[in-house]
């Protein structure tokens, strides 16, 4: 863990960046949706737990492009840039250094399955935008990983506090193909949105399509109104 002064600013910017996006975070549909759709036991933010459409499995099905990248973890950087006043490159060794968080979160393919209950530890996306500042005119990430992929996140989603950069699963390294060493998890939206092997992440002053967005994948991507594909 670093200084404590460097905590310390960590958690002020924290704050502020809560406050900033608190308006608009409200309005995103898994916090202002009063007829959220799906079934099973409501969950700890009053959704049904299973998404309209889905079902569950208690495998980890493995989904992506194909190219499972091999990144040792001294050669394992991640880049923080765009609108921000400290862009950022960090090694593993910085990386692991910042504030840890664990959580246990449910993760929704827009295929149709869904795992619940994964128990992840790394660190959460608002810790790292509280490093960065993200300046005022910053309102999206785009989200790159070493395989090429890329996925677009509004800021109001990707500041929420179980949105993690997670490198541990279930107490062990997240394993390659899952995107170790580390990867981005989003909840509260389809799993495209967080992408596996992640290298960079690049503040935007708009939106702008990702590789599945841009092929007709809803850039909302919200399990409770069955919101795969863009309208
Ligand atoms: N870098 C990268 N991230 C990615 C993908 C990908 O192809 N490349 N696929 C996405 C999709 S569609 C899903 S459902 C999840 C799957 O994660 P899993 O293979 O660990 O189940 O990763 C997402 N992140
Ligand atoms: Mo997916």
């Amino acid at each position: 863990m670093d200084s404590p002064d460097k905590v310390k600013r960590i958690i002020e910017a924290r704050m502020k960046l809560k406050a900033r996006f608190e308006t608009r975070m409200k309005l995103t549909p898994s916090v202002a949706d009063d007829a959220p759709q799906g079934s099973g036991a409501s969950n700890h933010h009053g959704m049904p737990s299973i998404p309209i459409g889905q079902t569950l499995t208690n495998k980890w099905p493995v989904l992506d492009l194909g190219d499972q990248p091999h990144i040792s973890l001294d050669q394992w950087k991640l880049t923080i840039d765009g609108v921000v006043e400290n862009p950022l490159q960090l090694t593993w060794e910085e990386f692991l250094d910042l504030p840890q968080t664990e959580d246990t979160s449910d993760f929704h393919c827009v295929t149709s399955w869904s795992k619940l209950n994964m128990h992840w530890k790394g660190v959460r996306l608002l810790d790292l935008a509280a490093l960065v500042l993200p300046e005022e005119s910053a309102t999206h990430i785009m989200c790159y990983g070493y395989d090429g992929y890329f996925t677009n996140v509004s800021l109001e989603e990707a500041l929420k506090p179980d949105v993690l950069l997670a490198h541990t699963y279930d107490g062990q390294p997240l394993p390659k193909e899952h995107g170790g060493p580390c990867r981005m998890i989003t909840p509260q939206l389809y799993a495209w949105k967080g992408s596996k092997w992640i290298k960079r992440i690049e503040f935007m002053t708009k939106n702008k399509l990702g590789f599945w967005e841009e092929q007709g994948y809803s850039n909302t991507a919200y399990p409770w109104r069955n919101d795969r594909y863009s309208k």
